[in-house]
């Protein structure tokens, strides 16, 4: 294949600007119907390339209405470890495979991925709860990922780069640092895999999360056992799909498994077994430290790539463009109900704009209608989970007990059954313990400041450091925000969305603080380089 140049998938932009939204919408419409008729299929764990059944079964549902989208293993800490010694028999030859060949076969993978866009986008609808324009989106971003990748890896020519050292003349009879000696060293510094990669994947973006993890571990030539979201929020099919469809791109047997069952068995296993190198994972800080702890408890040293959450800030001055800054925030607080971890939960409004961005926040808020995702114009569909409902129910409860519920708190009336429920603005005093824990439901705090200063105090007063952003209309207060916010994704001014919806490329995602461990983000150029260990090799002549 040739080099790639990379450029992003932007499917609906294309088909929008292009004139062409009819078009993209029956696209959309027909794989719904398409994805509808196979649901109800069993499906198997890939272990080693051979499809393997377990002794139970774990029902997938929908959150839209209960009805159930299929059948799956549930998988055992016995198939993790089969999973584990299959990657690592597979490890040999993966590796020695070339740089060139695993970016060709990434390359190709984004060409099914492309190909299909649609049906997946259609099944994540289903399983999530996403509107068709953050599934397509979601979607589109798996594409980047892997063509993103891919090019890094040929535009660094797989991370091996050679240096050397001529002879002198001098010599010496005993050895030093900085010796001098007649003869030439020739050494090739490289980046190589670590072994075997546990993926661990979260319900929330499913596709293009799992996709990103996966790709990055196997494209530096580690192999991996692939675990998707499999208990309390399902997102198993697309698991399945994406295993499919890197089979199809000619992802060899062996170098990604695909088990589904739950985290306590599986990620416990890839957590605990010794041949796994290193664990990708997306999902909260709760899980993601606990694994970190009990892996290095039992003094395994082992590399942890994770994402772990936020409780993300944005802050509107006076000068702020009020009507952008009011919807943007709306997106990023409400778009996929706050289920994301780039979610702006915390918004810091100058005391003199408050009462007006407030009202003008709450007007949006109402606009967006709630209902099936699967309709073109719902905005929210339902929380993943009952126990997100029970978070959500919870929150409300103490909002209204210790400080405001602005709008919404309620129950949303859609006669489906799933959890659907109203986007809610609460006002609460700083110190409250939902202005500082990560809900992950359509819930958004709000405080006035006074000055500059303390609104940056404020949006810095969490534990975590995903993403954040700001609206001004003032050059100093932008300069200020660049100086001192503690987040990795900072957007100012976005009209789009306040804190979500990172592109590939453009920007990097990443975490500061509790967010994340080592401070590197995924779409960018460091990522790779995390997936891989650094070696120099010398050959004197
Ligand atoms: C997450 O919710 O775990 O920037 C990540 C965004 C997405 C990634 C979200 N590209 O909103």
């Amino acid at each position: 294949m040739p080099k790639s140049s990379f450029s992003n998938e932007f499917t609906y932009k294309h088909f929008v600007e292009s004139g062409k939204e009819d078009e993209f919408d029956k696209l959309f419409d027909d794989a719904a119907q398409r994805a509808k008729a196979q649901f109800g299929k069993k499906h198997p764990l890939y272990i080693g390339g051979k499809e393997v059944l377990a002794a139970e079964i774990l029902t997938e549902r929908s959150p839209i209405d209960g009805s159930v989208i299929g059948y799956f293993q549930k998988g055992t800490r016995e198939h993790a470890r089969q999973a584990v010694e299959a990657a690592a028999a597979a490890l040999p030859a993966w590796m020695e495979s070339g740089y060139k060949e695993r970016a060709d076969i990434f390359k190709k993978a984004a060409a099914v991925f492309s190909k299909n866009k649609f049906n997946l986008a259609a099944i994540l609808s289903y399983e999530n709860g996403k509107s068709r324009y953050e599934s397509v989106g979601e979607v589109d971003e798996a594409i980047d990922f892997m063509r993103y990748y891919a090019a890094e890896l040929e535009a660094n020519k797989g991370f091996s780069r050679r240096t050397s050292l001529q002879g002198g003349t001098a010599k010496v009879s005993a050895g030093f640092q900085g010796a001098p000696s007649a003869k030439s060293e020739k050494v090739t510094i490289r980046l190589r895999p670590f072994g075997v990669f546990g993926i661990i994947a979260p319900f929330n973006f499913p596709v293009s999360i799992s996709v990103g993890m996966s790709a990055g571990a196997m494209i530096a030539g580690n192999t991996a056992v692939f675990k998707p979201s499999s208990s309390d929020s399902m997102t198993m099919l697309s698991g399945v799909k994406i295993y499919e469809y890197l089979k199809e791109a000619g992802v060899p047997p062996g170098v990604f498994n695909c088990i589904t069952g739950p985290g306590s068995e599986i990620g416990d296993e890839l957590v605990t077994n010794t041949r796994v190198a290193g664990i990708a994972f997306t999902g909260s800080r709760i899980v993601g430290t606990g694994m970190i702890r009990k892996a290095y408890e039992l003094g395994l040293q082992k590399t942890f790539i994770v994402e772990m959450g936020g409780k993300n800030p944005v802050i509107i001055s006076k000068s702020a463009n009020l009507d952008e800054a009011v919807s943007a925030v709306a997106s990023a607080a409400f778009g996929f109900n706050g289920q994301k971890c780039s979610a702006c939960s915390r918004v810091y409004v100058h005391e003199s704009i408050k009462e007006q961005f407030v009202s003008k926040l709450i007007e949006k808020a109402r606009s967006f209608k709630i209902g099936n995702p699967i309709s073109k114009e719902v905005y929210m569909g339902p929380l993943i989970s009952e126990n997100a409902l029970r978070t959500y129910t919870e929150a409300v409860e103490k909002a209204k007990a210790t400080g405001r519920v602005l709008y919404g708190g309620n129950k949303a009336h859609v006669s489906m059954n799933g959890h659907y429920v109203e986007p809610t603005i609460i006002e609460v005093r700083h110190d409250s313990e939902l202005v500082h824990s990560e809900l992950f439901v359509p819930i958004l705090t709000i405080e006035g400041f006074k000055n500059f200063d303390e609104a940056l105090d404020m949006a810095n007063d969490t534990e975590y450091g995903l993403t954040a952003g700001l609206y001004t209309g003032k050059r100093k207060e932008i300069i200020e925000f660049m100086e001192r916010i503690e987040a990795g994704t900072v957007y100012v001014n976005r009209d789009t969305s306040a804190t979500t919806g990172a592109i590939v490329g453009l920007h990097t995602f990443v975490g500061w603080k509790g967010s994340s461990v080592n401070g590197k983000g995924s779409g960018s150029k460091l990522y790779l380089q995390q997936f891989m260990r650094e070696q120099s090799i010398s050959i004197t002549k």
